[in-house]
């Protein structure tokens, strides 16, 4: 670009930039123990859906071996993590609970 100083340049133009804080997928793992009706009520309990939603997100699982039932800050998703993996543990369920960068 030109300006009034007489040199012909390039501006080097710098992006705003305004850095949103990475996201994180929390993912349940199909196994073949963990009873249906426990999967929906971690589902209810630690992420806030309805029983249908729960049931039909669950079914998912079940079906494809693995979902995405939420996207949290890195924070928010290790938390929901812990206390899933928590809970199932104290119910003596293998059901794995993880999280990855979106
Ligand atoms: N596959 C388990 C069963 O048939 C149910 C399940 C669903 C487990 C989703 C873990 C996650 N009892």
């Amino acid at each position: 670009k030109g300006d009034d100083d007489g040199n012909v340049g390039v501006a080097l133009e710098t992006k705003p930039k305004t850095k949103r804080p990475p996201m994180y997928k929390v993912l349940i793992l199909n196994d073949d123990f963990t009873p249906m009706e426990f999967v929906v009520h971690v589902l209810e309990r630690f992420f806030g859906l309805s029983h249908a939603q729960a049931f039909e997100l669950m079914l998912t699982v079940h079906k494809k071996g693995v979902a995405v039932v939420g996207v949290f800050s890195h924070e928010i998703a290790e938390t929901k993590v812990a206390q899933v993996m928590d809970f199932a543990q104290r119910h003596q369920h293998p059901l794995q609970c993880t999280m990855e960068k979106e």
